[in-house]
């Protein structure tokens, strides 16, 4: 295929068919049967006649097309090693040997394919060779009464013998024929793959193999290996011993990595497209107990999340409720001792602590949720709306946790969605209104209308709070606002929302400032014949002017709508401000700074001498010296003032 076209998914059909069945009953000597592969490769493996680690065998169908098969060890203390292997099975092959029937593995096998959402199965009666051929009904009756109310119900069922060569062919023809119905992985969403294996060759390097969940993984692609967060190159790429340009969802892929050394990537951990997903201490699923278990999973029980290639030691809390009874199916958090890497409608297994049995499993819902309290109404409504898969819903919610402005990036991380769905998620609420887009489409910033509207509200009352304090000031200082109102913003956010609210004019926006629309000129014609008034006093008075204080109490004013005027005055330089008491006119300042210039001498001039040079009092000589010391006119020399 190196260079070739690539043939269209619809007719690929990659797909993974994993073993399944209890410890001896036949499922390497099958794989080899139809393989020709001898999957056990351990020398511990050859010695003890077992099976301990997962084997890998590709099978030709007979249109020419290859087919991953993943063999699973049967013995109850491989499980781990089993569940890893039958993390990306798409058709199981259930094994059940003549001479045994069904067994306990066979039991807990069927039950993991069923949590990890397994939608299909052949079943393989193997070893017919070994028993009277009139045991094979009995065997067939029990394996339908296993798989009755299961989703695997009805399942095709084949006898076979590997040593004669009985029912090979037909069981060849039967998985055929169901790897037809399979629904395969999809390759258009973000590379995930789950390493079950990971070795070194000499003069190659680090190589790591699992089942590609989802996505297509190319030559010489950049992917990140989770959790630890490595950046890794795809250097060679393999699929079933042959060298690839491209390897797509639903095979069976082993790629040589630059970038790593073997110990920093282990089974467990995940390659994945970067930016997509981050890892978790904490998420919220739906979590099933199985029905035969023989008791209730109480809050807090210590268990063994099992999801992907990875084994992580948890507690289990229902959101509501203190345990979860057999056959029941709950919304609960999972808090985990190590991170996971996991997505919303991921399937995973849980096995009780000690001893270690599989009593059930279940669906993550939030990849990245908060840490819950018993009861808690908005965790179970968030939950609900997690849960309805319908994307509107879903990115709602973490646009609504965000209450920020974010980018899609950012959402795509938070919720570990697929990209896709994102996309379609926001687009849709952007449709119906409840997201907004903020600034132009290049900032790439959306928000919930809700807290869109919430920030809105709060800048105007903010804004009028303001202008009813200081009615006459141009605006607010834009820093102050974003300060208050903005605080848990990012500085570039603050100003791209300040600039959607003038564009949608809900303020206004000048230079510094920003203000109420409309507000710019707020003096009323009364106002005005007060601001009059006030520069007549002061005028009449030219060396010795009332105060702030005496000009409230003659009009009859507040200190501060007088204040108010008197800086209107002072900005359309009718007055000038000499102190917060005092005002001057123009041409009273002027006046006195003629005459300072007067009567100073080389020696300078006391307060004293320019009291009486201006005909004043102390109380006004005093202000109107530092007055012309902060005008750089005066200096203070000792007790006297000197020009500069
Ligand atoms: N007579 C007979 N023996 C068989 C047949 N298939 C497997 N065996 C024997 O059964 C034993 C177990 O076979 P395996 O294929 O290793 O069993 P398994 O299910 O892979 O076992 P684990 O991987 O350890 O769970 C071997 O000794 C096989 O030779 C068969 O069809 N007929
Ligand atoms: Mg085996």
């Amino acid at each position: 295929m190196t260079g070739g076209p690539v043939t269209p998914q619809t007719e690929r059909r990659n797909l993974i068919i994993g073993t399944a069945g209890h410890i001896d009953h036949g499922k390497t000597v099958l794989v080899k049967a139809l393989t020709g592969r001898d999957t056990d490769r351990l020398i511990e493996e050859k010695e003890r006649g077992i099976s301990i680690d997962l084997g890998f065998a590709p099978m030709r169908l007979s249109d020419g097309s290859v087919v991953g098969i993943v063999d699973v060890p049967g013995h109850e203390n491989f499980i781990r090693n089993m569940m890893a292997g039958a993390t990306g099975v798409d058709l199981a092959l259930l094994v059940v040997a003549a001479d045994d029937g069904v067994m306990p593995q066979t039991r807990e096998h069927l039950a993991i394919l069923d949590l990890l959402g397994v939608q299909k199965a052949v079943v393989a009666i193997t070893k017919i060779d070994s028993v009277d051929p009139d045991l094979v009904p009995l065997v067939e009756d029990e394996i339908e009464d296993l798989l009755k109310g299961t989703p695997l119900e009805g399942s095709p069922v084949v006898p076979v013998s590997a040593v004669t060569g009985e029912g090979i062919e037909e069981l060849r023809a039967v998985i055929e024929r169901e790897a037809l119905g399979v629904r395969l992985k999809d390759e258009a969403l973000n590379v995930r793959l789950p390493i079950d294996r990971v070795f070194t060759l000499r003069g190659i390097g680090t190589v790591a193999t699992g089942t590609l969940w989802s996505g297509r993984v190319t030559l010489g692609q950049r992917l990140e290996s989770l959790p630890r967060g490595e950046e890794v190159r795809v250097r060679s790429l393999q699929v079933h011993d042959t060298e690839r340009q491209e390897a797509f969802a639903g095979e069976r892929v082993a790629v040589n990595l630059a970038g790593i050394a073997k110990e920093k990537i282990l089974r467990g951990d995940v390659l994945a497209e970067p930016g997509c997903l981050r890892p978790a201490y904490m998420v919220d699923a739906r979590v099933r107990i199985l029905r035969d278990w023989t008791k209730p999973v109480k809050r807090g029980a210590r268990i063994r999340f099992h999801h992907g290639t990875r084994e992580v030691l948890g507690r289990i809390y229902p959101l509501e409720g203190q345990q979860i009874g057999p056959g029941e199916s709950v919304p609960a958090q999972i808090r985990l001792e190590e991170v996971v890497v996991v997505a919303p409608n991921d399937r995973f297994v849980v096995r009780s602590y000690s001893p270690v049995t599989t009593i059930g499993g279940g669906t993550i819902v939030d990849a990245h949720p908060s840490k819950h309290r018993l009861h808690d109404p908005e965790a179970v409504r968030q939950f609900e709306e997690l849960e309805s898969r319908d994307d509107l819903k879903r990115v709602a919610v973490y646009l609504g946790r965000a209450g920020v402005p974010v980018t899609r990036d950012a959402l795509v991380l938070e919720s570990g969605l697929p990209p896709a769905v994102v996309r379609a998620g926001l687009d849709g609420l952007l449709e119906t209104g409840g997201a907004v887009t903020l600034g132009d489409k290049s900032a790439h910033l959306v928000m919930s209308a809700g807290h869109y509207e919430e920030f809105k509200s709060m800048t105007v009352a903010e804004l009028e709070t303001f202008h009813a304090l200081k009615p006459l000031a141009e605006g607010m200082a834009r820093e102050t606002l974003k300060k208050k109102i903005l605080a848990s913003w990012d500085n570039r956010s603050a100003d791209i929302f300040m600039e959607s609210l003038d564009r949608e004019g809900a303020i206004e926006s000048e230079g510094k400032v920003v203000r109420m629309p409309g507000k710019k000129s707020a003096v009323t014609s009364e106002q005005e014949k007060t601001l009059d008034d006030i520069v007549g006093r002061v005028a009449a008075n030219p060396v010795a002017p009332p105060t702030v204080s005496e000009l409230s109490a003659e009009l009859g004013q507040s200190r501060q709508a007088v204040a108010e005027l008197l800086a209107v005055a002072e900005k359309d330089r009718r007055l000038v401000r000499v102190s917060p008491e005092l005002y001057f006119s123009p041409e009273a300042i002027s006046e006195i700074e003629a005459r300072l210039r007067q009567s100073i001498g080389p020696d300078g001039i006391s307060v004293s001498d320019f009291k009486n040079a201006v005909g004043t009092s102390r109380k006004f000589a005093l202000p109107l010296l530092e007055y012309f010391d902060r005008m750089r006119i005066t200096a203070r020399v000792g007790d006297v003032r000197k020009l500069r």
